[in-house]
């Protein structure tokens, strides 16, 4: 199967400025279909990030979000069991031929979420880098491939500052992220950039580049997706297993990237990777 893959310009942008912009990989109707699922994710049980009561980065189960009101905060993992449009977004060629040609074929899929950033003058916005406390002091060579990465999929248009524009620091993607700076980088710190786009647009980021929504102060919600990758050496995070009970949903490409091998976990596995590990990836046996 032939894959796309970066263009000339697009290796230059991604190597030096960290991200890309992908204009219009989901058409008008995928994005309103998207959209209205994720409304209805809003009334159905899941993992929500339970504000105070958990440490940062983890995640609740939760019956239904706390507020229903579709222009609402919601924060949302582990979308795979919201049914099939968000499975297959797991491989939308238009990108993941993209991260396959920049991670190589040896990965997994690692998270998924939604996430409804609401028109407020409480939430200011805030930078970090993906991965945790570990990862965010981890950072990659020029030349090598990425640890992880993500798509983030916009389904509302984001034309303005201060309307929740995903941020970044162009090309901080090599340095250290200054985590202990009080008071910490911010969207409004030199250097930070609000990416505008427009409802199915899409952004590519690696974890290591400094990154995080702005304020939202439109007036309208702004939604977005993010997909994640990581190298199979290194673990999904939105589930502790693979999630069996959704296997029968999925292509042999996407059953290998939640992490099925085909066999029984063996020691050495995903250090040491299937023998068609390269042909699944690429669909040649998908
Ligand atoms: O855009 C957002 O709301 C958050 C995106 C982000 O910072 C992330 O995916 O790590």
């Amino acid at each position: 199967m032939n894959m796309r893959t970066l263009t000339d310009e697009q290796r230059e942008i991604w190597a030096t400025d960290g991200y890309l912009h992908l204009s219009g990989v989901l058409d008008a109707d995928e994005v309103q279909s998207l959209s209205d699922q994720v409304d209805g994710v809003r009334k159905q049980p899941g993992w929500e990030p339970l504000s105070g009561m958990l440490p940062r980065g983890h995640y609740g189960w939760v019956e239904q979000c706390a507020d229903q009101d579709p222009e609402a905060f919601m924060d949302r993992r582990d979308l795979m069991p919201y049914g099939a449009d968000f499975i297959n977004l797991m491989d939308r060629p238009e990108v993941f031929d993209l991260v396959v040609d920049i991670m190589g074929p040896n990965i997994l899929f690692s998270m998924s979420q939604a996430i409804v950033r609401a028109s407020t003058h409480e939430f200011p916005g805030y930078t970090h880098t993906d991965g945790g406390e570990g990862l965010r002091e981890i950072r990659v060579t020029e030349t090598s491939r990425p640890i992880a990465m993500k798509a983030l999929y916009l389904l509302s248009d984001v034309t303005e500052d201060d309307a929740g524009a995903f941020t970044v620091y162009p090309g901080s993607h090599f340095r250290p992220l200054p985590f202990k700076r009080d008071p910490p980088l911010n969207p409004h710190s030199p250097g930070c950039v609000q990416l505008k786009g427009k409802a199915g647009d899409c952004f590519l980021f690696p974890h290591a580049l400094w990154h995080g929504p702005a304020p939202n102060h439109s007036g309208k919600a702004r939604k977005t997706l993010l997909y994640n990758y990581c190298q199979l050496f290194v673990r999904a995070y939105d589930f502790g297993a693979v999630p069996t009970h959704l296997l029968d949903q999925m292509t042999p490409r996407q059953r290998r990237l939640i992490g099925d091998l085909g066999h029984d976990f063996r020691p050495g596995d995903y250090f040491y990777v299937p023998e068609d590990q390269a042909q699944v990836i690429t669909g040649s046996t998908g």
